[in-house]
């Protein structure tokens, strides 16, 4: 019977947590965005030199010092050791190379597995997709045995592009009460300062570690790595894209709060929703800002002004109000003007994209998917598309099969 009252209370306790949340665009409340282009000391920022030497620093400390958590990159050396090649993948059409990195620091170590398929049509090195893979790990069977629209691999391959993808638990695991066993024995002041990085930031932290280990692999083009991530996975791969100006082009699907969409909103999931149902995602400070998202000093669209004047590529889902797909185009609509700054004109049109459309024109791409909060084959052919048009180098017209690919997108 007191399990019974304890169920029924937890229930209700859920229910009224459920409610809490607003899913009605009447009930936004009226906000004003901080602008990406007024410094703290209200100094207009109006060339790129100015930004780049001054405002997008000041950025991403902000980020750093209120909501992902410090930025570290000092490590004493990493290694790369491979644990599996087969020059026969996907019937001979790609290479694959499973590689561990391992990156050592005062004695401690972390240990990533990244699993990269190369095709074989292609003679000079192909740009990369990566994936932060926040799933389960059969989401990128190596073996193929496998196969997961969440990271269709042969069509990427046939498409003229390298595939990887690594476990962000192998950075740190996605639990409250084992996170810091990854990364962060690297860097174990992070657990006690107030603006220490936690999950999101360690899995940032090792995206950027593959990077390192891009550029040491002839086989692949490190000047053209597309960074993509899903949900969480998209808040850290933004997190990442947005440090790390190596990545060419970032990819945030369906990331939702504290990803690409707008906090101020507080439209679906919020910060005191985030902070609550997952304490190990980002630093200590963002937790005074539950229930004060107009406090924050900065919002979303700068995190994803912050990869201009490189590719960026942001996706939402028709049905998954939680991640909220207007203020995810607001967002991206509103990073438009530091584009501006590097005359990259933005199309995107006033009104969220109905269901089913992508916008590919501009340097700033954006589809909103039919259907549920998920990654599948129909995004995955709308980044290609994407990085056909405007990654150079990348003939988009190249094989038979992607011209099939493209045409089967607009048909
Ligand atoms: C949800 C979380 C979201 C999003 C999602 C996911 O529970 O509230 O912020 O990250 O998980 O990763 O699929």
């Amino acid at each position: 019977m007191i399990r019974f009252f304890k169920l029924c209370s937890l229930l209700i306790a859920i229910s009224v947590a459920a409610a809490a949340q607003n899913y009605d665009e009447a009930k936004v409340p009226a906000y004003v965005l901080p602008d990406p282009l007024v410094t703290a000391l209200q100094k207009r920022i109006s060339s790129q030199v100015e930004w780049e030497n001054s405002r997008r620093t000041e950025l991403l400390t902000l980020f750093a010092d209120h909501v992902y958590g410090a930025i570290r990159n000092d490590y004493d050396s990493l290694s790369i050791r491979p644990v599996l090649v087969n020059e026969h993948a996907m019937n001979g059409r790609a290479k694959l190379k499973i590689v561990e990195v391992a990156v050592f620091k005062s004695g401690k170590s972390v240990r990533l597995e990244l699993v990269l398929f190369i095709p074989k049509h292609v003679a000079a090195p192909p740009p990369v997709f990566l994936l932060l893979n926040n799933r389960d790990k059969n989401n990128t069977d190596p073996t193929r045995v496998v196969k997961s629209g969440f990271w269709p691999a042969e069509m990427l391959i046939d498409s003229g592009y390298a595939v990887a993808a690594f476990q962000v638990s192998d950075a740190a695991p996605d639990n409250k009460d084992t996170y810091h066993t990854g990364v962060l024995q690297l860097y174990p002041q992070m657990l006690i300062q107030p603006n220490g990085m936690k999950a999101i930031g360690a899995w940032a932290w090792a995206a950027r570690r593959i990077m390192d280990y891009f550029e040491r692999d002839a086989e692949v083009n490190a000047k053209k790595v597309c960074i993509v991530g899903h949900s969480r996975g998209g808040k850290a791969a933004l997190w990442a894209g947005a440090q790390d100006q190596r990545f060419a082009m970032v990819v945030s699907n369906c990331s939702g709060n504290t990803g690409a969409a707008l906090a101020r909103r507080k439209f679906g999931e919020t910060i005191r929703r985030i902070n609550e149902q997952f304490p190990h995602w980002f630093c200590e400070n963002y937790k005074k800002y539950n229930d004060n998202e107009q406090a924050v000093p900065v919002d979303q669209h700068m995190l994803l002004s912050l990869v201009a004047p490189r590719l960026l590529y942001v996706t939402s889902a028709s049905k998954d109000l939680w991640a909220d797909p207007t203020g995810t185009y607001l967002s991206l609509k509103n990073a438009a003007p530091v584009y501006a700054l590097y005359g990259i004109k933005s199309t995107l049109p006033e009104k969220l994209p109905s269901p089913g459309s992508a916008l590919h024109q501009s340097r700033m791409g954006y589809h909103n998917r039919e259907g549920e909060h998920n990654l599948t084959a129909w995004d995955w052919r709308n980044f290609v598309v994407f990085a056909g048009i405007h990654l150079k180098g990348v003939d988009r017209n190249k094989t038979d099969r992607q011209q099939k690919l493209t045409r089967t997108l607009y048909e």
